[in-house]
């Protein structure tokens, strides 16, 4: 059975939703992330000690979410977790880095932890409102992309988790205004019995 490693409401949660939409019976494991990676136990599991971690039936483990969600995307062709056709699924593809890459790790990464970015804290408050800056024009992009269509690539696939967490992020846990199309699929989002779920087990309301 494949086993998820998550930390509540981290980016995991996109991929916990992944695993819901399959239907398949999974494992999920929170890891603290509040000690230092060399005193985490986890660590052992995943030496870059960042959730999501994948461990697989045969016992081998798969990190950073993009490879995440197309290995179960491929490896669960019935749940339709990518689009038809190859331009849909470049654009699923291109969505999906969009959000991990940019959003998260160069928009969130400067917000939460500024000092990766600069180690006198005399520009810290700078480097947060630079990330607030990506960030929010990653959320006008996604809304741009959002326009006219429930899904990102009109059918729910692998970019939809990736936008939820980060639309869960700036909604839920930061207080944001999500622009009108995010919005919606935030709600939509919400609305899907998978996502229902993971949010109810990883401890939050739904
Ligand atoms: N590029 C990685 C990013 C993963 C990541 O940054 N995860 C965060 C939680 S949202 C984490 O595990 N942080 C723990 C730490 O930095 O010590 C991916 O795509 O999976």
């Amino acid at each position: 059975m494949n086993k998820l490693y998550y930390a509540p409401g981290a980016c995991s949660i996109g991929i916990h939703v992944l695993l819901e939409e399959i239907g398949k019976p999974y494992d999920a494991e929170a890891v603290d992330l509040r000690s230092p990676p060399p005193e985490r136990a986890f660590t052992a599991i995943n030496p870059k000690s960042k959730v999501p971690t994948l461990k697989r039936d045969d016992g081998s483990v798969l990190t950073e979410f993009p490879a995440i969600a197309y290995w179960l995307a491929v490896t669960n062709p019935a749940a339709k977790l990518l689009p038809e056709g190859a331009e849909a699924q470049a654009r699923a593809l291109e969505a999906m880095d969009y959000v991990v890459a940019t959003m998260h790790m160069q928009g969130f990464g400067r917000m939460f932890r500024p000092g990766n970015f600069a180690p006198s804290e005399a520009y810290h408050d700078a480097v947060k409102a630079r990330g607030k800056q990506i960030f929010e024009n990653g959320l006008k992009v996604m809304d741009g992309a959002l326009a006219g269509k429930d899904y990102v690539t009109g059918t729910f696939s692998v970019a939809d988790a990736a936008l939820f967490y980060v639309e869960f992020w700036a909604a839920a846990r930061m207080g944001m205004t999500l622009p009108p199309n995010c919005a919606a699929h935030y709600a939509r989002m919400k609305a899907r019995p998978a996502v229902a779920a993971v949010l109810k087990q990883e401890g939050f309301d739904a």
